[in-house]
């Protein structure tokens, strides 16, 4: 007899031990990966040696990225289309991603506050959950495992108290990490730094041209990249750091760009003045792409670039130029961060 799945009962007993040991080879491997995740966390590096700041250059700490036309866009996912020729204007550029140390100068002479250590504001989000209406961000927690729906929620978690200075939550800290990345910020975060700092933020085309290292003939290679901080394994349940690092890195630990452009692929996504379009169509309407962790309620969108520690050729194959991802302008989470860029003669 047969059943209705056409499986003879005589076999159901080898299916179900064949499925079982799948299964537990599967949890096996990835409890491993695990333990080999946390054990690389510890050896990971704290500061990474960059080249010496020449203090002779008319603009210490950033890069001429000189003026040129190319295709904007690229051809992996729909947001990134269509090519669209583009010119580009030349500015100076951080060289690097702003660091724990850069921001902490900048509160230290503002004394400001940002948007994840104030009161959230439940008549601009009324849908919110009571967890979400506390002061805080949303942070990348590593499942052990996920239902395979593809629910954000499995590995992005919002934690009341996360902030710059406590990254994932009230019980971390970025003592001994001045040189990473600073994360944890908004829109308006980043924007009142570099009013600070007298710059700006850069525009889509513009951080999309400095990532091309200002060639319009450049590359752009579908393969993940190998010298920057992206994650190898199968995200988010298996991560072999074979980059060097399982989560954040210093700023400036792989080999710039031929510009002398610091981590613009991977370790942090970094945002970008533009809000979001769903695709490069001139006649593309703003805001109508869901953000990769939504919350209740409208909100305005912002472009970020680059992909981040956590993009893997599974999940998010946005290590590349040309790609982009929407992000709620006033939501702080774990993976964004920054730099700036200043339009001044050139060198
Ligand atoms: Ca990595
Ligand atoms: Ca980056």
């Amino acid at each position: 007899m047969m059943t209705r799945l056409g499986i003879r009962p005589g076999w159901r007993m080898a299916v179900a031990l064949t499925v079982m040991g799948v299964l537990a080879a599967t949890w096996w491997t990835w409890a491993a990966q695990g333990r080999t995740a946390a054990r690389l966390a510890q050896a990971e590096r704290l500061q990474c040696p960059l080249p010496p700041i020449n203090a002779a250059v008319k603009q210490p700490g950033m890069v001429w990225v000189p003026a040129g036309e190319f295709d904007f866009g690229d051809t992996v996912y729909p947001e990134e289309q269509p090519l669209r020729k583009t010119r580009v204007a030349g500015f100076w550029m951080d060289r690097t991603e702003v660091t724990n140390d850069q921001f902490a100068q900048f509160v230290q002479a503002t004394a400001y506050v940002t948007v994840a250590e104030r009161p959230v504001d439940a008549a601009q989000h009324p849908e919110l959950p009571p967890d979400m209406r506390q002061p805080g961000a949303v942070v990348f927690v590593m499942p052990n495992a996920v239902n395979g729906k593809g629910e954000l929620t499995q590995w992005w978690r919002y934690v009341a108290g996360a902030q710059w200075r406590h990254p994932g939550g009230p019980d971390t800290h970025i003592k001994g990490r001045g040189a990473f990345p600073v994360v944890a910020l908004t829109y308006a975060d980043a924007l009142a730094y570099a009013k600070w700092r007298g710059t700006s933020l850069p525009g889509e085309t513009q951080w999309e041209w400095a990532a091309r290292g200002a060639q319009p003939g450049a590359a752009s290679p579908r393969e993940q990249p190998t010298a920057t901080n992206t994650w190898q394994g199968l995200f988010p349940v298996a991560n072999s750091a074979e980059d060097g690092f399982v989560g954040l890195a210093p700023v400036g630990c792989y080999a710039p760009n031929t510009l002398g452009l610091f981590d613009m692929i991977g370790n942090v996504w970094e945002l970008t003045a533009d809000r979001w379009t769903p695709d490069h169509s001139s006649a593309s309407p703003p805001d109508t792409d869901p953000a990769p962790f939504k919350r209740p309620g409208p909100s305005a969108q912002r472009v970020i670039k680059g992909g981040s520690f956590l993009c893997a050729p599974n999940y998010c194959m946005r290590y590349r130029s040309g790609a982009r991802q929407p992000q709620e302008e006033d939501l702080a989470t774990s993976h964004l961060g920054f730099r700036t860029i200043l339009n001044a003669p050139g060198p």
